[in-house]
């Protein structure tokens, strides 16, 4: 899938009080900046146009766009956050998408679903029933997506430790190409992909993604650097230590279409 513009929001003055599991501390706001304007700087890199949304204070994980939105060839879908900390940060995204696409839905209450949860492979999307996305919602996604041709599997990630969202662990390569953490594999609902298996001390390096003849990777994670050094992509590593602190990885960062 070709990619040709992402829908960019950068961190605001409040971005250290967002949600947390990660034990790493508070992230500094200069060192976010700079490594979300690389991750930017990344994704023209790979030919994409960015739309930039302003910065929202209100919303402190608000520059984690990924999870308010799942868009297809023909629609935008609109999430209803899993947090509820985090409903309000929809609007503005719809703002801007209803500039490309005209055809929106939106999910419902009481269902709830975060973009990290959805994994797009080709013609099929992987949906992950999380502490974020319920079942209500996914139900609701993959009708919307039935309707449109796609097909879909809902995956429940809930008894894997340490994992936010089904992204967390899974990545789609194109070519049918899975990056997969030990945890997702063990589910046994990834047959038929050739799998790129992370090894568990970097699990977090599992969130990278595709972008047109580029992969993004976390930098720091040389195993898993190395076996997609092994195919025909180009890498960009990034630092994104300041975004691992709350949680987020590189696919959280941006809507791509
Ligand atoms: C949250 O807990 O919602 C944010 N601190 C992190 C969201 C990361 N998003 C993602 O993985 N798609």
């Amino acid at each position: 899938m070709k990619f040709k513009h992402a829908i960019v929001r950068p961190p605001s003055a409040s971005f250290a009080e967002g949600l947390s599991t990660a034990d790493l501390g508070k992230p500094n706001l200069e060192l976010t900046a700079r490594q979300h304007a690389a991750y930017c700087t990344a994704l023209e890199k790979c030919g994409l146009t960015l739309s930039w949304l302003e910065t929202d204070p209100r919303y402190p994980d608000s520059t984690f766009v990924e999870d308010t939105a799942v868009l297809t060839k023909r629609s935008a879908i609109l999430t209803r956050p899993g947090a509820t900390s985090r409903r309000g940060e929809v609007p503005s995204v719809e703002g801007v998408l209803t500039q490309f696409y005209s055809l929106t839905h939106t999910i419902q209450p009481p269902g709830t679903l975060d973009g990290g949860d959805i994994c797009q492979a080709g013609d099929h999307f992987f949906i992950g029933l999380s502490e974020r996305t319920n079942e209500d919602g996914a139900q609701q996604l993959a009708k919307f997506l039935g309707k449109e041709g796609y097909t879909s599997r809902i995956v429940n990630i809930r008894g894997i430790e340490d994992q936010l969202h089904l992204k967390s662990g899974i990545a789609y390569l194109g070519d049918n190409r899975l990056v997969l953490t030990k945890g997702m594999d063990r589910m046994n609902v990834f047959g038929g992909y050739e799998i790129i298996p992370v090894d568990p001390d970097e699990n977090y390096a599992a969130n990278c993604i595709r972008v047109n003849d580029y992969v993004l990777l976390t930098a720091g994670y040389p195993k898993l650097e190395s076996k997609i050094a092994g195919f025909d992509y180009q890498i960009i590593s990034l630092e994104m230590s300041e975004f691992q602190k709350m949680d987020g990885g590189l696919s959280c960062l941006s809507l791509r279409f």
